[in-house]
């Protein structure tokens, strides 16, 4: 039986609630509302309009099951509350093998650089480990009282932004994230289930964009096709965390982006405001021929918290391949082309995916020759991929577009 001072069968325990919102501050949580836990129903009809048009891309997560991801009583049986909390990432970083850059220009000093990698903010170290344990904080604060407790962080039983709007902590943006008013969007989100009858927020937040589109603009591939709307099959994020074949229209959009992509938050005004500061100079970088060098452990230690699809690292060196195909200015300015030859030779000789995105990088790069050798020219994925650089070289001509190295 609960036992908490101030409970009562007919309405909200504000002490209990006062006391939650207050151990979420003091275990580092930014932003935390409260939120009531009954069905999403408008995010479900969401879910399955846009599951309909296609505009998930295949992705599970939330998708997998739309019914169970905006119900909170489907994971904890009389749900009735939910404290949501916002993290803000990539405080600390830019030590290590993460050099701290800037993801919308070319790094100073690029001359005498290796060709780089850009990782997303959220993805230079794992965000939702401090996350989960603020809000494991929060649940033990309501345990203490007598109450059930089940902390979810990014996972496909809720949706996680969904959640957040509804305890107050923020607004939907055009670019279908989050924002904290004077904080932006560089937050991780998380919530914790709860019996316990808690004080709801008011009312939500409202919209803080007005007329601002700069995410629907700035997006690099036209992935926000509606405000608030996103088409995964065109999103770099997504395209980054899928198997297979890197889409070809893609390729060198997805310029030198590694793991993620930021560009619509980059360009958000409010995440330019400086109360967003701390975090602005945050984005991280990998050296590529490093990348696609390690081992299997190796690159695990160091990026072993991204989303990997079968957690088959062949995913990230492909990916890898395709920036190191993008990294033109950067192999030029170092002159040094030895590390990149013998990188991309060997993965020429290796299965058909890697083979097929190696042949794709020596041919943007202009290093021709490396598929020459009779064992890498006889491959059907190597000679797919000189008849679509043919055909694209023979358009571009056609358009006079062609400003590849
Ligand atoms: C699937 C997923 C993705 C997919 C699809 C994202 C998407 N926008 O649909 C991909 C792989 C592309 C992705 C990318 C990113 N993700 Co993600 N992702 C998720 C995941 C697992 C599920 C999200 C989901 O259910 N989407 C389905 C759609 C329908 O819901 P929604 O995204 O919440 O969008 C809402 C708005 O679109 C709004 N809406 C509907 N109609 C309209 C109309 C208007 C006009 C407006 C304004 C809004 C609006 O309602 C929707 C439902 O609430 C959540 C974790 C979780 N369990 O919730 C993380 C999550 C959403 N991702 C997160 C992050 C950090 C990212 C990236 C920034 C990472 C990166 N740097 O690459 C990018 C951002 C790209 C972007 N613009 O969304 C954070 C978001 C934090 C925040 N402040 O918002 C989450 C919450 C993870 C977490 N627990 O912190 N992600
Ligand atoms: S994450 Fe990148 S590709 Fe996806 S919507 Fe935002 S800007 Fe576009
Ligand atoms: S860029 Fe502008 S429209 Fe897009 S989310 Fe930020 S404030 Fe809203």
């Amino acid at each position: 039986m609960p036992t908490s001072d101030s409970s009562s069968p007919t309405g909200p325990d504000l002490n209990l609630t006062r006391r939650v919102l207050d151990a979420a501050v003091i275990a580092g949580i930014d932003a935390v509302g409260v939120a009531d836990a009954s069905p999403m129903h408008d995010t479900r009809a969401v879910l399955e309009e846009r599951k309909r048009l296609g505009l998930h891309g295949g992705m599970q997560f939330t998708y997998r099951n739309p019914a169970r991801s905006t119900d909170p009583g489907r994971t904890l049986p009389g749900a009735r509350s939910m404290v949501v909390g916002a993290r803000r990432y990539a405080e600390h970083i830019g030590t290590g093998r993460f050099a701290s850059a800037s993801t919308t220009s070319e790094p100073s000093g690029a001359a005498a650089r290796p060709p780089m990698a850009v990782v997303a903010r959220y993805a230079v170290d794992d965000p939702y480990a401090p996350l989960r344990a603020g809000l494991e904080r929060v649940a033990d604060e309501l345990r203490a009282a007598g109450w059930v407790a089940r902390v979810l962080a990014d996972d496909n039983a809720l949706v996680d932004r969904a959640a957040a709007h509804r305890a107050g902590i923020g607004w939907f943006g055009k670019n279908t994230n989050l924002l904290v008013p004077g904080g932006g969007s560089w937050f991780v989100l998380g919530a914790v289930l709860t019996d316990a009858w808690l004080d709801p927020a008011p009312a939500p937040v409202a919209d803080g964009c007005g007329g601002c589109r700069r995410c629907l603009d700035g997006c690099p591939t036209d992935a926000l096709v509606a405000p608030g709307v996103l088409d995964a099959r065109r999103c770099l994020a997504w395209l980054v965390q899928t198997e297979g074949e890197f889409p070809r229209a893609f390729r060198r959009a997805l310029g030198r982006r590694i793991y993620g992509c930021d560009d619509c938050q980059e360009v958000c005004p409010p995440n330019r405001d400086p109360r967003s500061a701390p975090v602005v100079d945050a984005a991280g970088e990998l050296d590529v021929c490093w990348l696609l060098e390690a081992d299997d452990d190796e690159l695990l230690a160091w990026i072993g918290h991204w989303y990997i699809p079968r957690r088959d690292l062949a995913f990230v060196r492909r990916n890898a391949l395709v920036v190191l195909g993008n990294s033109g200015p950067q192999c030029v300015a170092l002159g040094d082309w030895a590390r990149v030859d013998a990188v991309l030779s060997r993965y020429l000789c290796d299965d058909d995916l890697l083979a097929q995105h190696a042949a794709w990088a020596a041919l943007e790069l202009g290093r021709h020759h490396l598929l020459e050798p009779t064992e890498v020219a006889s491959r059907s994925v190597v000679a797919d991929e000189l008849r679509a650089h043919a055909a694209d070289v023979a358009s571009a001509a056609g358009t006079g577009e062609d400003d590849r190295p």
